[in-house]
């Protein structure tokens, strides 16, 4: 691309009231979205500070045209473009740590919000309990003045405020996990408590961690998409974002020190948002990962490749029926039914290219959310859920790092190596990755009806080929 017409501020920025650790597409075509919405209708100074804690990819696009960029919202009935200026600075952690956490410790600095993805907790994902052989942890405890981890962050922030004797912030978690308020409070006071019992009681006593649900479809922009926006709108934006029309932000109203109007722009402010998490992440979540690792092994490039073939929409339908809904409380205001219809809806929107392969990623880290919770669920009721048991299989094979005709695949998981290693050397491969513990819990491991029923799965795979097994799943 020419990179002629790139975009500018056109007005003042917004002083800085929030920073946001985890730059990334959603972040930009969600947080942000809704930020900027509510301070041009209900002001306020909510500026954001958006912190990379890798990478330099994000600084490196947003600043040269000013931290604007463009949120294009992609439908069958076409692209609408909106400029997003809520974004005033934004920061590579890694080139000077100890300046990120001075300025979260600044007392104009409000929240601090998330997103990290679920490896970002550096938790165990089956405990929930901070990983304290992460290498990042280590690192943290060790030189809290120039931390990597986003837990080292707000700790090392936080110890600084209560020295000042300034307020605590709000941690505002913004990623697919269930209670992620309250993992982002344990891993926070569990670090905090090694640095000293002091501290962790003060932000125990001052801090804030409410929950919150987020949706909206964001598959990582590709260079397809920075050309079309170009072709469309006349400028170049390497920053653009490209996500669905839909959005849902639900969030529990437990701030420290005030927080945009978010409300004004449709998110909704609640005491409690577990139902709304557990039916996102179930039904949502849980059916993405089944399609990533079932749709990639079939040939599926997309999500929306995924349902347009029958059977795999059968497949969607059948486990939210069967094996989803009855395991959920509907939260306030949802039917579940329209919920899911509405979710069909939403994969068969064949302009939102979202890729299997992407959602396959860290699937160590999500699958005890998305889909292991609603199987220990199902058993518990006395019902052998074989959808989502063959969506595990699926896992299984896929970690195995090699596809249904022989050609590798790029798995990205942060067990990649262990998950390939245990494949290559066992001849009995479920037991052996039922094993793993950070991804399995014991009770679901060791449950005879379970083990049986994932084998045989992993078996169909192998044997007749994943299509198959989805076919005689749906036709059963
Ligand atoms: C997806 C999510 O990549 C993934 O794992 O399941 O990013 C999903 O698109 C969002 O949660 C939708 O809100």
């Amino acid at each position: 691309m020419t990179g002629s017409i790139r975009l500018k501020r056109v007005k003042p920025a917004a002083k800085v009231g929030i920073i946001h650790i985890g730059p990334g597409a959603f972040f930009r075509a969600f947080n942000a979205v809704y930020t900027h919405e509510a301070m041009a209708l209900a002001g306020g100074d909510w500026g954001i500070l958006a912190v990379s804690l890798k990478s330099t990819k994000a600084r490196d696009q947003l600043l040269p045209q000013g931290y604007m960029y463009t949120s294009v919202t992609r439908s069958q009935s076409g692209s609408r473009h909106d400029i997003i200026g809520a974004i005033v600075d934004v920061r590579a952690a890694p080139e000077n740590p100890l300046s990120i956490v001075k300025a979260m410790a600044d007392p104009a600095v409000k929240i601090v919000s998330m997103t990290i993805t679920e490896k970002g907790y550096c938790h165990e994902p089956a405990t929930g309990r901070l990983n304290l052989n992460h290498p990042d942890i280590q690192h943290d405890l060790a030189h809290l003045d120039t931390p990597k981890s986003a837990v080292g962050f707000i700790v090392a922030a936080l110890s600084r405020r209560k020295d000042a004797g300034l307020s605590s912030f709000t941690v505002l978690s913004c990623d697919n996990l269930p209670s992620n308020g309250k993992l982002a409070r344990s891993v926070v006071l569990e670090f905090a408590r090694l640095i000293s019992a002091d501290l962790s009681d003060w932000i125990e006593e001052n801090a804030t961690f409410p929950a919150t649900m987020v949706d909206r479809i964001t598959p990582a922009t590709t260079t397809e998409d920075i050309a079309r926006l170009e072709a469309e709108a006349g400028y170049y934006d390497p920053a653009c974002v490209v996500h669905e029309a839909f959005r849902q932000w639900v969030i529990e109203d437990d701030f420290v020190d005030g927080r945009p109007e978010w409300e004004s722009v449709g998110a909704q402010m609640v005491d409690s948002v577990a139902a709304h998490e557990t039916m996102k992440l179930r039904c949502l979540n849980g059916t993405h990962s089944t399609l990533a690792y079932l749709g990639y092994l079939a040939g599926f490039e997309t999500i929306a490749d995924c349902v347009a073939n029958p059977d795999f929409a059968a497949l969607c339908e059948k486990l939210w029926r069967e094996e989803i809904m009855p395991t959920l409380q509907p939260p306030d205001g949802e039917d579940l039914d329209s919920y899911c219809a509405r979710l069909l809806e939403r994969y068969r929107d064949p302009t939102i290219r979202h890729l299997t392969w992407q959602i396959a990623m860290d699937g160590s880290q999500k699958l005890p959310q998305r889909i292991l919770g609603t199987i220990s669920d199902n058993l518990a009721n006395g019902t052998i859920p074989r959808g989502l048991v063959l969506a595990v299989a699926a896992w299984m094979r896929y970690v195995g790092g090699a596809d249904e005709n022989g050609e590798p695949i790029d798995v990205r998981d942060p067990l990649a190596d262990r998950l390939k290693q245990i494949s290559d050397a066992s001849i009995d491969k479920v037991s052996a990755l039922l094993n793993i513990e950070e991804v399995f819990s014991r009770e679901l491991a060791d449950n005879p009806q379970f083990r049986d029923a994932v084998a045989a799965a992993y078996n169909s795979i192998s044997e007749n080929g994943t299509f198959d097994a989805v076919q005689s799943y749906v036709r059963a």
